[in-house]
């Protein structure tokens, strides 16, 4: 008998550090972990990992063999400044690595006479307003508005997020008289900070960036403008927000794809809360013309009434809880041990 298990790709990025946490306090859940790199150990105990490749069918095709998985994290993904880098890797890693494992979890479905459910962390790259104009007078947009992403990571996003969609509504095995399609849902994620990993590889990495520089007593040198201002979340949230709509009943849901937001703040309301809690910070801007371009793209804040309307989706750490309760003191405690 194969176990019923959660998949969660890219584990060893920062979503999934947090949301190995969230899942092992449940001992009803088996967890296997794939990522090309290795889990760090405090969480290595939790899951069972596989450490390969992605787009390796073969090692796909070994885990479906192994195990009957019911539920795909599918977190893998090159972030929106390290695919500007080598866009064309980032488009094998981000879309043909998703393709494959929506082809995979589709065919589990069929097999398994139910639906695997497949959830998609998206982001607020999957939109593009052209120029800060628009950007202003848009400040809340739904999510259906503005797709046109400026991005390698941005498109592939957008279009995984279609193609996420094509398997679960329109996809037919030609061969099979009642297909079972899986069940995929995705959220758009605005800019994530964990009080316990620092990001890398993304351009709203310089939020984070700052308050760990800070505790850390570095200088940080912001590759942004004071007034550049996007969408953030705290990490527990983001979990939540995975978590949540993994749970809700499919009969509630009214799309596959669904804004979720905390709050917004410019990059000089961040430093401003920086240094509220280390006043010896040294923070300066001095804005990377092509970084810059990508968060200006990218929109002031999101509408998620639909997901609190549909699933019952709200945050619990607005600005004030997320600084005051989980950033600050988490990460104080972090680099003091
Ligand atoms: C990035 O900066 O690329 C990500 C994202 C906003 O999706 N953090």
């Amino acid at each position: 008998m194969r176990k019923k298990s959660i998949l969660i790709t890219g584990a060893a990025g920062e979503i999934g550090d947090a949301l190995i946490r969230s899942l092992a306090q449940s001992a009803t859940n088996q967890v296997i972990t794939l990522d090309i790199r290795p889990l760090p150990p405090e969480i290595s105990q939790m899951v069972t990992h596989v450490q390969g490749d992605l787009l390796d069918q073969a090692l796909l095709a070994r885990l479906v063999s192994e195990y009957e998985i019911a539920t795909i994290y599918h977190l893998a993904a090159l972030l929106s400044t390290r695919a500007e880098f080598t866009p064309e890797a980032a488009h094998k890693v981000n879309v043909e690595g998703t393709l494959g494992l929506l082809k995979l979890a589709s065919e589990q479905s069929l097999w398994r006479g139910e639906p695997v459910q497949f959830i998609f962390p998206s982001s607020i790259a999957a939109y593009g307003m052209p120029d800060l104009e628009t950007k202003a007078k848009f400040p809340h947009v739904r999510e259906w508005e503005w797709n046109y992403p400026t991005t390698m990571y941005g498109c592939n996003k957008l279009y995984c997020e279609l193609l996420g969609t094509y398997y679960s509504h329109n996809f037919r095995q030609l061969a099979a008289e009642k297909p079972v399609m899986l069940d995929f849902r995705s959220v758009r994620f605005p800019g994530l900070i964990s009080a316990f990993t620092v990001p890398s590889g993304g351009t709203s990495d310089y939020g984070p960036e700052m308050l760990h520089a800070a505790a850390k007593d570095e200088a940080y040198a912001c590759f942004v403008r004071e007034d550049t201002i996007i969408p953030f979340m705290a990490m527990p949230d983001a979990v939540k927000a995975l978590l949540g709509l993994a749970a809700a009943p499919a009969s509630g849901l009214s799309r596959t794809v669904y804004n979720v937001t905390s709050f917004s703040l410019t990059a000089a309301e961040f430093r401003d809360q920086v240094v509220r809690a280390f006043p010896g910070a040294q923070i300066s801007f001095d804005p990377d013309l092509k970084r810059q371009g990508i968060v200006d793209s990218w929109p002031a804040g999101l509408n998620d009434h639909d997901a609190q309307r549909d699933w019952g989706w709200k945050p619990d750490y607005d600005l004030e809880r997320s600084f005051g309760e989980y950033l600050v003191p988490n990460i104080r405690s972090r680099y003091q041990d």
